[in-house]
This record gives structure tokens, C-alpha cells and sequence, in this order.
């Protein structure tokens, strides 16, 4: 069954990958070190001591990737450019043979008619600038500036949607409270300054894109899951609007509304959260679009303790409920939510879903992958944008994450989100059968 038939003959239909998860080529043409790089290589940090140095080798096929995306008949491709194969210090010198690769990239998209999103930083900061402190130092605003600007320079000619920062909170939080990602701190102090510097340096990349290339549309990729509590007790939905603050609200309100929200600002601020005068004037930049990734719904649950620690997220298990291989929940309604939020608490602009999507155990048998259980959840997924469009939500497009199966950060290569299976040890693409619902979908989408 189709079930895109309503969406708009403009609709932007794609799918979405991230440069260390997919690029390989970690040695190649001069590329610096990056912060995933030290931790994958760091024992204990990944799934099976997994790293991105080969990954899905797409710097060496992209062309036959492209291809893949052509045969599916997306209209966008959200990638994100490598700092340190750009910069391999983070600032000062641009390695030429890097750029060139995405020079090469972008022309390949736009020869086979796909528009490109670029995302400038999808986690793999330069391990030069962690050692300068990295995101706990404000200086970070001016070197993700300084880069921003060398992207627009060379590509913005061509690429026109650009995407700062990929999922501010998470890296945030996961890289630097619960040190389950790049660069693996558990360190609230250094938390305390990343939570603000992240903000400021999406902020700086704004103004450096559009000083750098004109005719711009820039945007975000929040990943924002609807928060509930898990009783309806008074204590645990003030526990869940207190985690949303903390994960939700700290991330969007700065960027889109100007402001730090009050509740959560009162805990975070003494904890020594270096917000100067002008601040929120830098990072409150006039965006074209806001991008959300979306997954699934998230439990909260209230807790003796002050200030965060009253506010704990839980895996909760919903009786009856479906998950997948991640253990998330499948809840296509929290997308509705999720748009319905944006719809009436953050003034209805235009939103693309920047990622959406699911891992599953797939295996190819006699060449094929039937993952019946992708197939569901992208098709109930979207119809539930489509409703949430019905309602008035103003959706422009849509990707997948991901195209490709991919190292799924620390939980390595074990988890595949793609449309299209990945065997590592050969580089073999197999399109799954959700690869060919997708292009179905989108075909159908686009009928007269
Ligand atoms: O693989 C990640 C991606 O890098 C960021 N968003 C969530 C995806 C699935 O975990």
C-alpha cells in the first residue's frame, strides 16, 4: 500500500548519511584525526572495538552510491562534510585533496539531479582542536565559524541547504556527561560549558554561511523526542517537563526562540554556564528551516533529588508495544507530536525531517533483504507526517536515515539502519526491500 499519495509534487524526498559513518578513507589524502577516530581506536569504547576506517569505503564509491540514490529516485541526499579531511587541525590550513572530494560529490548529486543538504558537523570534531579544549572552549565559535566559512567558499556556489550542527544535545550530552561518545568524559563541569559553546557555535556557522555564499537556505537537525512521564502523576509529568528542559528545550528555545528556557537555566546556571551579554543575539540567527530528526518517544520518571537528578529518563517498556533492534520504542504518533509541537509552540516554520528511520537484524538471503519490519515503520512513520500535515504542520521533506548501513557510533557495525544492506567485508550493496517501498512510495507521491 502507498500511502504518500497526498503530499505535494514539490515534496523533498531523501535519505541522510554522516561522513564518519559511512566515509571510510580515515588515512586518505591528508585527512586529520578526529575525535571518533581516538575514541573508536581506544579499547573498550566500541562494540567489538569497531572504527570507521573502512566503514562503507563510500569515499572510494560514492559514484555507485549515487547511482544507488538515482535508482531509488530521491530528490535530496543529506551528507556531512569531514572537518578534519577539510582541516585536518580544525583552523589554518584547508587540505585541498579533502575539499575535493566533496567537490566531486556535490557535482555527482546535482548531474543526477539530487539537491544536496550539507551538514557541517556530524560529530567528528577534530582531535587538534578536543586537545584546545574543544567544545568546552568558547573559541570553538570562532574556529566551527572559520570552517563554516571555508564550506560556503567552496561549495556554495552549488550547495544551497546547509545544516550547522547535527543533534546539539546529543553529542553534548553523550560525548560529555555519560562519556558513551567521542570524546568519552563524564564530566558535569565540562557539560556545563559545552551546552552553551554548542549554541554559540551555531550561531558563528549561521553568519559565516551566509557572509560566505549567497542565496543560502540554513537550517537546524534537532533531535527533540516527545517527553512523557511514565505514570500521570503530578511528580512525574513535572519530572518529564523538567527532562524536556534539560534535553529538549535547552537545545531549541536558544537557536529559535532567542531565550535560554527560565526552569532549566535556574539549575544549569550554577553549574557555571558562561552565558555573556549579546550571547543569545549571536546564536538567535534567522533560520530558513528547521530540520528534526526524529526516533522515538522517551520515559521520564520523577526522583527524590534536587535540581536534575529529580528528573530521571528510564527505559520503560510499553506492554504490546513494537521496538527495534536499538530497543526504541516504534511510536509513529511521537512524530505527529513532534511536528504538532513545532506547529504551536515555535511559530509553524517550514521543517524537514531530517532523519527518520530504524535498524533491524537483516540478513541477505539469496540476495535479497526482506526487512518486512523497516517497511512498516517507514510507511506508518509517514503517514503519520501526513497526518500531522493535515493538521496544518508545515512539512517541506522528508529523508531516511539512512541510506547505507552504517557504523552506528558505539555500537559499531551491529545495528543497520540502511535502505541498502552493506556487506563490510566486501563492500557489497544489497537494496533491501525497504529500498524499493521507498522508491514506490515516492514515485507514487509524485503521480499527477
Ligand atoms: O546514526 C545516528 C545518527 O548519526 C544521528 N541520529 C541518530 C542515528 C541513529 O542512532
Amino acid at each position: 500500500m502507498i500511502v504518500a499519495v497526498s503530499f505535494p509534487k514539490d515534496f523533498v524526498w531523501g535519505a541522510a548519511t554522516a561522513a564518519y559513518q559511512i566515509e571510510g578513507a580515515a588515512h586518505a589524502d591528508g585527512r586529520g584525526e578526529s575525535i571518533w577516530d581516538r575514541f573508536s581506536h581506544t579499547p573498550g569504547k566500541t562494540k567489538h572495538g569497531d572504527h570507521g576506517d573502512v566503514a562503507c569505503d563510500h569515499y572510494h564509491r560514492y559514484a555507485q552510491d549515487i547511482a544507488a540514490m538515482h535508482e531509488l529516485g530521491v530528490n535530496a541526499y543529506r551528507f556531512s562534510v569531514s572537518w578534519p579531511r577539510v582541516m585536518p587541525l580544525g583552523t589554518g590550513q584547508v587540505n585541498a585533496r579533502g575539499l575535493d572530494f566533496y567537490q566531486r560529490l556535490v557535482d555527482g548529486l546535482l548531474e543526477a539531479g539530487i539537491t544536496p543538504f550539507l551538514t557541517l558537523y556530524h560529530w567528528d570534531l577534530p582531535q587538534a582542536l578536543q586537545e584546545r579544549g574543544g567544545f568546552a572552549s568558547r573559541e570553538i565559535a570562532d574556529w566551527f565559524g572559520e570552517y563554516a566559512g571555508v564550506i560556503a567558499h567552496a561549495l556554495g556556489d552549488r550547495v544551497k541547504h546547509f545544516i550547522p550542527l547535527n543533534e546539539p544535545q546529543v553529542f553534548s550530552v553523550l560525548g560529555n556527561l555519560t562519556g558513551e561518545h567521542a570524546p568519552g568524559l563524564q564530566d558535569f563541569a565540562v557539560y556545563g560549558k559545552v551546552c552553551h559553546h554548542v549554541q554559540l557555535a551555531h550561531g558563528a556557522a549561521v553568519q559565516a554561511l551566509r557572509a560566505g555564499a549567497n542565496g543560502l537556505q540554513v537550517g537546524t537537525a534537532l533531535q527533540t523526542p516527545p517527553m512523557h512521564p511514565v505514570t500521570d502523576s503530578p511528580e512525574d509529568r513535572a519530572a518529564a517537563f523538567r527532562f524536556d528542559g534539560f534535553f529538549n528545550r535547552w537545545y531549541t528555545d536558544p537557536v529559535l526562540l532567542g531565550t535560554y528556557p527560565a526552569d532549566t537555566l535556574e539549575i544549569l546556571e550554577p553549574l557555571g554556564v558562561p552565558i555573556r551579554d549579546g550571547d543569545l543575539a549571536r546564536i538567535h540567527q534567522p533560520l530558513d528551516f528547521v530540520g528534526l530528526n526524529h526516533y522515538t518517544r522517551m520515559f521520564v520518571r520523577a526522583q527524590p533529588g534536587p535540581g536534575l537528578a529529580a528528573a530521571l529518563a528510564e527505559d520503560h517498556r510499553v506492554p504490546g508495544a513494537e521496538y527495534t533492534a536499538m530497543g526504541w520504542e516504534i511510536y509513529p504518533q511521537g512524530l505527529h507530536e513532534l511536528l504538532t509541537r513545532f506547529r504551536t509552540e515555535y511559530g509553524n516554520p517550514p521543517v524537514y525531517i531530517t532523519e527518520n528511520g530504524g535498524a533491524f537484524h537483516d540478513v541477505v538471503e539469496s540476495g535479497a533483504v526482506h526487512d518486512a519490519g523497516r517497511v512498516k515503520l517507514l510507511r506508518d512513520y509517514i503517514a503519520s507526517v501526513e497526518r500531522a500535515m493535515h493538521d496544518g504542520a508545515n512539512v517541506k521533506g522528508y529523508f531516511v536515515w539512512s541510506l547505507l548501513d552504517n557504523f552506528e557510533w558505539a555500537h559499531g557495525y551491529d545495528k543497520r539502519f540502511g535502505l541498502i544492506h552493506v556487506d563490510y567485508a566486501t563492500g557489497t550493496r544489497t537494496p533491501k526491500d525497504s529500498a524499493r517501498f521507498y522508491r514506490d512510495l515516492i514515485a507514487g507521491a509524485r503521480q499527477p
